[in-house]
């Protein structure tokens, strides 16, 4: 048994980049934790003490906790505590050009818990989520279990506490973030909100800030957002910037110079799984109003083909194109793909036969490749293989690799830089 304040049994429901993670670290304080998936291959590949994403320094954490006990993964929900969902929330792709969250992952994990939850737990939803779903998440929950009461019945003294906090760590630097950030904590009563900063306080070393249900999902949905237009405005520079011969990497140095200036970088578009979804689910719920939101998610999603069109004319002057792609992850020095511009960006060139295209990707293997770029051709190359044979050189990814390209080899080459690196 647990005393007052603390958890001797966590379990969290979805192993992936943010519920591996969160799971290892609290089972690091010596809490039990069971870690629930689906994916049965997720979970054989935990419990051997290995781990199936890429994340630095996961795997010691995870090879300690559950070597110890602590952490132990199952596709079947047990008894617990406190329950933790990080869960995907996509949007639903639809012909319209709305973008509504898709939470049937969290209406599954609120029956994969239900039959478990016992009076006195606490269930947490992790994944950022639409205004209203923490809501919806209780009632799902309500529905399958009648026998217990839930907040928004009884408030204060419902038998089972629920809460929203929103995850905020960075890949490649969650397992400092995971501890160090600060979090936002919006239970639906205030019992639930103090049950939930217990949780939190076992292992964050930041300042737990309390507030309801909604307006943590909105303060998440609003951070992805501030970062998301500050890039569509830094996009919209640079093609400004473009037409009127400015470099737009120094004139955002220069700006920033000001004490209330803060501009971040133009690129070849905005990739990942959070910046580019989480302001849809703004513009879902307020279409009217959210119209800058909107404009820089646009913005956004059409500088891959402002940056192809740049290609297409620097190729055009060449009898016999090669382009060298550098980069394909989504962002520097990682090695995640998933909804990469560069990657959409080369897959487009390929398609476009306008010459033979290369990619040049140093933190991937070449099993790796995406099969779609395979299928047309595209091959995986080393830096000095692709800057040999080029003629046309796009630079996708501010890898350390390609910072360190000298400016001497470029010289004789047409070349396209989304990152300002050159
Ligand atoms: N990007 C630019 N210019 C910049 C910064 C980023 O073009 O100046 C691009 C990147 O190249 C990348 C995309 O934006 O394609 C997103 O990268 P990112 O580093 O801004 O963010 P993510 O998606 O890796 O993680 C974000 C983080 N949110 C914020 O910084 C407000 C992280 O803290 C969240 O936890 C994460 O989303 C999430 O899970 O929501």
């Amino acid at each position: 048994m647990s005393s007052e304040n603390n958890f001797s049994t966590v379990s969290v429901i979805g192993l992936g980049y943010i519920g591996l993670p969160t799971a290892a670290v609290i089972a690091s304080r010596g809490i039990n934790v069971i870690g629930v998936d689906v994916n049965q291959h997720a979970v054989d590949t935990i419990n051997n003490g290995d781990i199936h994403i890429v994340e630095p320094d996961l795997d010691i954490v995870v090879r300690g906790v559950v070597s110890t006990g602590n952490l132990r993964a199952t596709t079947q929900p047990e008894p617990a505590e406190a329950f933790m969902v990080a869960v995907p929330t996509p949007f639903k792709h639809s012909d319209d050009g709305s973008h509504e969250a898709d939470l049937s992952y969290i209406k599954s994990a609120a029956e994969t818990i239900a039959p478990v939850l016992e009076k006195g737990n606490l269930v947490i939803l992790e994944s950022t989520s639409p205004v209203g779903a923490t809501e919806k998440l209780a009632h799902w929950l309500a529905d399958a279990r009648p026998d217990l009461t839930f907040p928004h019945q009884k408030g204060d003294s419902a038998d089972v506490k629920v809460a929203h906090c929103p995850e905020r760590v960075l890949p490649g630097y969650v397992l400092q973030e995971l501890v160090s950030n600060d979090r936002v904590i919006g239970g639906m009563s205030k019992a639930c909100s103090d049950r939930a900063v217990d949780l939190y306080k076992t292992f964050v070393r930041g300042e737990c800030v309390v507030t309801n249900a909604r307006t943590a999902e909105m303060a998440k949905l609003t951070e992805n957002s501030f970062r998301d237009v500050n890039i569509a405005f830094a996009n919209e520079l640079s093609m400004i910037c473009d037409k009127l011969k400015i470099n737009v990497w120094e004139l955002v140095k220069l700006a920033n110079r000001h004490p209330r200036v803060n501009i971040l970088n133009p690129g070849p578009g905005v990739g990942g799984h959070c910046i580019a979804v989480d302001p849809w689910f703004i513009v879902d719920s307020c279409p009217e109003e959210a119209k800058i939101i909107k404009q820089a998610r646009l913005t956004n999603d059409s500088k891959p083909f402002y940056v192809i069109d740049k290609v297409v004319e620097a190729a055009d002057q060449f009898k016999k194109p090669v382009i060298a792609c550098l980069g394909l992850a989504f962002k520097a020095d990682i090695d995640d793909l998933r909804e990469s511009p560069a990657v959409q960006i080369v897959d487009e060139l390929a398609k476009s036969s306008i010459g033979e295209v290369i990619a040049v990707e140093p933190n991937i293997s070449d099993n790796e490749m995406p099969e779609s770029l395979l299928e047309k051709g595209v091959e995986l190359q080393s830096v000095e293989q692709a800057l040999d044979k080029a003629n046309v050189i796009v630079v996708l990814v501010d890898h350390k690799e390609f910072r360190l390209i000298e400016k001497g080899v470029l010289a004789s080459k047409m070349v396209v830089d989304t990152r300002g690196i050159v």
